[in-house]
């Protein structure tokens, strides 16, 4: 039996030595390599191709290399019955709630609109708000959104939060599934950290953003395709939406021709909001695989059904 790695960004030697050390008889191949496909029992991966996974005849489980799955789901060839582990934190939640925090300071302490004075060479003080009257409104309450909102919380600010099923977690005014509007009326700045399923695809739209305060921002961690780009861009120029922090985006990387490059009241980054660290995640996939092994079930199966 063995193990075949793809990722086109993630590189496989740390994870081939932490695997190695743990599992020596578990031979570990990079794609294009692969041994023998009869043998393999395991993939680890990050966006494979559609179908790719069905050259392997008797896999016994799908690691991700992340926290999201949708590329892995989105594929109709996927082989049934086969489960799909994604990473639960990992060294994820620290560097999410790192990009998130950064983002609501940027936006409170009103940096969006300094860097548009400052190409004007304007200097005119704008007015502040109270950390305390700034409020967060983060949608998805899971291992990531959970960890930012405590973080965010523990800043000063109100946090208000958004998931399908009802949470509790401390200093964090939580909102049912169908409160949306109202966790929306109340929220300064918008961070995404929803899973992009087919409940949650294209869900901020022009409607949702009219839903916001006028001037309200948005930072978006989580996946590119909740977000229609031309409702985004209609927004932030009529000033619904103040700014926006971008990390992700439908097609990665962004074409050079997107609006989103030159948009004055846009920040991109190239999908680094957490980078998943074979350091501090394989001890996680180890711990799996040993689980696997032993014919215990594994942590971090996702419900194929739900898409998260
Ligand atoms: P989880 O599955 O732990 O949490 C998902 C949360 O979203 C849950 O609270 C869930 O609700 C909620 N949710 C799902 N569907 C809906 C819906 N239809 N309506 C309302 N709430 C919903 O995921 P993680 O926190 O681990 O990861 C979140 C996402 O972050 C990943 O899917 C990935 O896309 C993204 N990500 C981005 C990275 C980057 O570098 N930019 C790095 C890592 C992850 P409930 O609790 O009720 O199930
Ligand atoms: C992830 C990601 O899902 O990096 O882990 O986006």
């Amino acid at each position: 039996m063995s193990l075949v790695f793809y990722s086109n960004t993630d590189a496989p030697e740390p994870w081939r030595e932490a695997i190695r050390a743990a599992l020596p008889s578990l031979p570990f191949h990079v794609w294009p390599q692969t041994g023998d496909p009869a043998a393999v029992r395991y993939t680890l991966v990050w966006k494979p191709p559609a179908g790719w996974h069905g050259r392997f005849p008797h896999l016994q489980a799908i690691l991700s290399l992340g926290a999201g799955v949708d590329a892995i789901l989105a594929d109709p060839q996927l082989p049934p019955g086969v489960p799909v582990l994604r990473l639960l934190d990992a060294g994820l939640s620290r560097q999410m709630a790192e990009y998130a925090a950064y983002g609501v300071l940027h936006f409170h302490r009103r940096m969006h609109e300094y860097a548009l004075q400052q190409r004007e060479r304007r200097w005119e003080p704008l007015a502040p708000t109270a950390t305390g009257d700034f409020a967060v409104g983060v949608m998805g309450l899971g291992v990531l959104g959970g960890e930012a909102a405590r973080h965010i919380a523990a800043m000063g600010y109100p946090v208000l939060g958004w998931s399908r099923t009802p949470k509790r977690i401390p200093g964090v005014k939580c909102y049912d599934a169908d409160d949306l509007d109202r966790f929306l009326a109340h929220t300064a700045v918008l961070v995404n950290f929803l899973p992009l399923t087919q409940a949650t695809t294209g869900m901020l739209d022009a409607r949702l953003f009219a839903k916001l305060p006028q001037g309200a921002c948005l930072v978006n961690l989580a996946r590119g395709a909740h977000v229609v780009d031309a409702d985004l861009v209609a927004a932030l120029d009529s000033g619904q939406i103040g700014g926006a922090l971008l990390d992700v985006f439908h097609d990665e990387p962004l074409s050079r021709d997107h609006p989103y490059w030159r948009h004055p009241r846009v920040i991109v980054t190239p999908h680094v909001a957490a980078v998943t660290l074979a350091s501090e995640a394989a001890a996680q996939v180890i711990a799996n695989l040993q689980r696997l092994e032993r014919g215990e079930p594994p942590l971090g199966a996702v419900d194929r059904a739900a898409g998260y």
